[in-house]
């Protein structure tokens, strides 16, 4: 078909005739985002179809790797450029001839509109669909929370809408969203299809649809049920509930009318905080890839094999990691029956996850047939990459990286997955400290997405992209950390810790002080992490030596849930309680500590937990252990649930604005003491008056 293409137009949009039938193409890379020239360029192409006779028909399609991924993020917030992406949809709905869309790659949030602006659908196989508007708390403002139920149904519509998840071509055959599925190549079927129907008439428009309202009409308990189905889900966000009202607007009125409810809720989600924090956060997220002061032409280093020693829980997730990736794993343990236990265990965790329809048997022995488990640590010399997950001791650290010094081939990466310690003092133990970088993965290994590449002075900048690349392989998000003790996340996790502990010998109780959390958009608080984690983690381990409130807890076998009892209660089915006992130690050592109780606000515990992780996150940045606000903002939302809709701890500092909290800082520096000193760049930027994020 290569004779249809002519030579592409200055605008991104460009046209070319097969027969009578029109072809209109979009080339926009990356994504093919909806910017005003295509925007343009696409109703213009809609005016040729329409002023020639000799046009029966139209496809549209885009060159690149995608069909339109969406509105163009980058114009969110500048002035409006006309034609608005509503009436370009539809212009393209109220063509007096067939126009066909022809799809491949992912054709998500306003490049799905534009499809379902069109009369046929047309998609390749591996094509994806999906309306992602929800992420960046948003909806899908160009008529597609109209057109998705009337031509999906408003079961799928809602999930798709609320989720944000891309559906697979056959997923949107089955749901009515494709006319077709296609091998091969797609223009060529897209014409066909395009000659197929070219005199069919009335032409089918979406929004003219409503056979598949009916059913919601029928039984309007369906929006209340989904509300209450997803309610912990969406706990917090504004967007989930304003597509669920964009689509029982679908169903309850007229289209034109159903229209005007989308453009305002749409409207009323752009105007507030958390689309503006979901927006940057989607350019943050991206941003983190990128690694600052080294050559732009850095090339990888090739991995083939990796080595993981130790298959212990993160052991083990780490090597699920590579292995759903389809990478080779030689994993090393000292004993037998731990290397039996943790290779038993990585097939649990796939089986479960087969179990739970997310892959198929195949899928589990082609992952597990990856393995290599030895006892034999020479073998590691076959590995690329080799990554240590054994305890958490420096002296075991430099003990196993002097034997790998010795027996990795020339060239592989060492690296350590200590979530603090010092990756330099690592890196001595060997002779190749260029070769070394820390890879610290977060627990549990194989579902968490965040990764920390904790580069160290001596790392090559080779082996930071070759990191950077293999975190994409293996679906994580990879943030560059300096050394420093707890790198980004855990670093600006202790301050809170401390402050949080203090709280409770000053009067509050875990249960005030985990709520202040919960209600402020994370998952847990701090004392339901620590029981969720484990109260030991990082015990010395000596029950005699009592120095504060988790010694105390540690020794008495209060471990957290997996104990049933940490610094909650926890029944069978581990539902948390208030512990009496618990209350009994913070009281001894409140008398200990001679420390009268007293009434402790909320807004003491946000400024004393929260702004002190922003005060921390501010300190990395001035030493430089982040290369940029947005990467802590990063580590934050991936690592600890972090509510995206407020962006991270830099982003929500700026939206509360930096004065407010250092005077809420200063209100607390008294009772804080020497835990506490301010970040000078927080300071001086609250003084000027200016952001970290933007
Ligand atoms: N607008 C502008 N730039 C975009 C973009 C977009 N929609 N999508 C991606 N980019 C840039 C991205 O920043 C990066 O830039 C490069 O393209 C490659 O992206 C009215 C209001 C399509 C699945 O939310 O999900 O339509 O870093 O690294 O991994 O209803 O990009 O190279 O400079 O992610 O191959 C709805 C968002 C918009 C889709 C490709 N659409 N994009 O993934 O590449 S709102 C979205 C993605 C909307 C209407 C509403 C992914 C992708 P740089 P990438 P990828």
């Amino acid at each position: 078909m290569t004779d249809i293409l002519d030579k592409p137009a200055t605008s991104p949009i460009s046209t070319s005739r097969h027969g009578d039938v029109l072809i209109v193409t979009s080339n926009n890379p990356p994504v093919n985002a909806l910017g005003a020239a295509v925007r343009q360029g696409l109703v213009a192409a809609i005016e040729e179809a329409e002023g020639d006779e000799a046009i029966k028909a139209v496809v549209i399609r885009c060159e690149g790797q995608t069909f339109f991924a969406g509105a163009d993020i980058t114009e969110f917030g500048k002035p409006p450029v006309m034609p608005w992406l509503p009436t370009v949809v539809d212009a393209i709905e109220n063509c007096s001839k067939p126009v066909v869309a022809a799809i491949h790659g992912t054709a998500l949030g306003g490049g799905l509109e534009v499809a379902l602006g069109c009369h046929y659908r047309i998609a390749v196989k591996d094509a994806k669909l999906g309306v992602p508007e929800v992420k960046l708390g948003l909806l899908p403002g160009a008529g597609g929370t109209q057109r998705l139920p009337r031509v999906a149904g408003v079961q799928k519509a809602l999930e798709m809408c609320t989720s944000g998840a891309m559906v697979s071509a056959k997923d949107a055959y089955d749901a009515g969203l494709v006319d077709r599925i296609v091998e091969g190549e797609l223009v060529q079927h897209a014409v066909a299809l395009a000659e197929e129907v070219r005199d069919i008439r009335p032409l089918p428009k979406s929004s003219e649809r409503d056979d598949k309202l009916q059913a919601a009409r029928d039984n309007p308990a369906i929006f209340d049920e989904f509300r209450k189905a997803n309610a912990k889900k969406f706990r917090g966000f504004e967007a989930p509930e304003a597509n669920i009202k964009a689509v029982e607007a679908a169903v309850a009125k007229p289209y034109a009318e159903g229209v005007i409810d989308e453009r305002n809720l749409f409207m009323g989600l752009m105007a507030g905080t958390q689309s503006k924090a979901q927006q940057y956060f989607f350019f943050a997220e991206r941003k983190a890839a990128k690694i600052e002061n080294i050559p732009e032409d850095t090339q990888p280093r090739v991995v083939k094999r990796v080595g993981v020693i130790g298959a212990g829980t993160m052991g083990g997730g780490i090597s699920m990691n590579f292995l759903s990736a389809g990478i080779p794993v030689t994993i090393v343990e000292m004993a037998q029956d731990a290397l039996d236990r943790g290779t038993g265990i990585m097939r649990k965790n796939y089986e479960a996850t087969a179990a739970k329809g997310r892959m198929t048997a195949e899928q589990v022995e082609q992952a597990m047939g990856l393995l290599n488990p030895t006892l034999d640590f020479d073998k590691l010399a076959e590995c690329d990459l080799i990554i240590e997950a054994v305890f958490e001791q420096m002296d075991i650290k430099k003990e196993v990286f002097g034997r790998l010094d010795k027996i990795a081939k020339q060239g592989a990466i060492l690296a350590s997955n200590t979530s603090y310690l010092n990756v330099d003092e690592i890196a001595a133990s060997t002779s190749r400290p260029q070769d070394v970088v820390g890879l610290h993965f977060f627990s549990p290994a194989n579902v968490m997405k965040l990764l920390e590449i904790v580069r160290g002075a001596k790392t090559a900048p080779d082996v930071l992209v070759t990191a950077m690349q293999l975190s994409k392989r293996i679906k994580k998000v990879a943030v560059v950390a300096g050394v420093c003790h707890g790198f980004i996340g855990n670093r600006m996790l202790m301050p809170r810790q401390v402050e949080a502990t203090k709280l409770l010998l000053e009067g509050a109780t875990p249960e005030q002080v985990d709520r202040v959390h919960v209600e402020f958009g994370m998952p847990m608080g701090p004392f339901q992490m620590a029981d969720l984690a484990g109260v030991d983690i990082g015990w010395h381990r000596d029950p005699n030596r009592i120095e504060n409130i988790r010694d105390a807890l540690a020794a008495e076998g209060r471990w957290g849930q997996k104990k049933q009892a940490g610094f909650y209660d926890y029944d069978d089915k581990r539902r948390p309680s208030p512990s009496p006992r618990v209350q009994e130690i913070i009281e001894d050592f409140r008398s200990k500590a001679g420390i009268t109780a007293r009434q402790i606000d909320d807004e003491e515990i946000v400024e004393r937990t929260l702004y002190t992780m922003v005060n921390e996150g501010a300190k990395i940045l001035e030493e430089g252990m982040a290369q940029r606000a947005s990467d802590i903002d990063v580590v934050w939302v991936y690592g600890y649930g972090w509510p995206v809709y407020r962006g991270g701890p830099m982003c929500w500092a700026d939206t509360e604005g930096l004065g407010k909290i250092v005077e809420g800082l200063k209100r607390q520096e008294e009772r804080m003491g020497s835990d506490f000193s301010f970040s000078k760049l927080l300071l001086e930027k609250a003084d000027k008056g200016e952001k970290f994020t933007r």
